[in-house]
C-alpha cells in the first residue's frame, strides 16, 4: 500500500516537476544510472546544487528498485569498497557530487525493462527541503566509469 502511494506520488510530482528540478533552492543535475544486469544492483550519480543553506540527503526511494541506499567508496588495505552512509551533507550555496568511484546511490531489487537510454525516477529525501523527485537517465557504460585523478 505504501509502495503504491509512493508511485502515484512519484508519477505526480514528475509531472509537476519535469525536468530534473525543484521549486526549493535544490537544483539535481546529470542524474545518470548504471544498470548492467537487472539481477544485478545498479548505481546512480547525480550532482546537488544548493542555492540555500546547508542540507543533507538523508534517504532516496525509486519505483524502479525495491531499495535504494547510500553509498561511498572507500580504499581499506588497498582494495576498494563500499560503505553504507547514513547522509551526504549539501552545503550551503554549494554542491554535493555522487560521481563514480565515489559517493553514489545503491539501487537494489531493479525491475526489469530498464535499458540504456530510458529513464526512471528518484525521490530523494532530503532532511530540510523534504522530498525532490528527478529522472535518472539509464547512461552507456562509458559515461559511468569513474574519471582519473587529475582530469
Ligand atoms: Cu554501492
Amino acid at each position: 500500500m505504501l509502495r503504491l502511494a509512493l508511485a502515484a506520488a512519484l508519477a505526480a510530482s514528475l509531472a509537476a516537476a519535469a525536468p530534473a528540478s525543484a521549486d526549493g533552492p535544490l537544483t539535481v543535475e546529470d542524474a545518470r544510472a548504471r544498470i548492467l544486469l537487472p539481477s544485478r544492483p545498479g548505481a546512480a550519480w547525480l550532482t546537488i546544487r544548493n542555492a540555500g543553506g546547508e542540507d543533507r540527503l538523508v534517504g532516496a526511494e525509486s519505483p524502479a528498485a525495491d531499495r535504494v541506499e547510500i553509498h561511498t567508496h572507500i580504499h581499506e588495505g588497498g582494495v576498494m569498497t563500499m560503505r553504507r552512509l547514513e547522509a551526504i551533507e549539501v552545503p550551503a550555496g554549494g554542491e554535493a557530487a555522487l560521481e563514480p568511484g565515489g559517493d553514489h546511490l545503491m539501487l537494489f531489487g531493479l525491475k526489469a525493462g530498464l535499458k540504456t537510454g530510458s529513464s526512471f525516477p528518484l525521490m530523494l529525501i532530503f532532511e530540510k527541503a523534504g522530498p525532490v523527485t528527478v529522472k535518472v537517465r539509464v547512461a552507456p557504460l562509458a559515461e559511468t566509469m569513474p574519471k582519473r585523478k587529475g582530469q
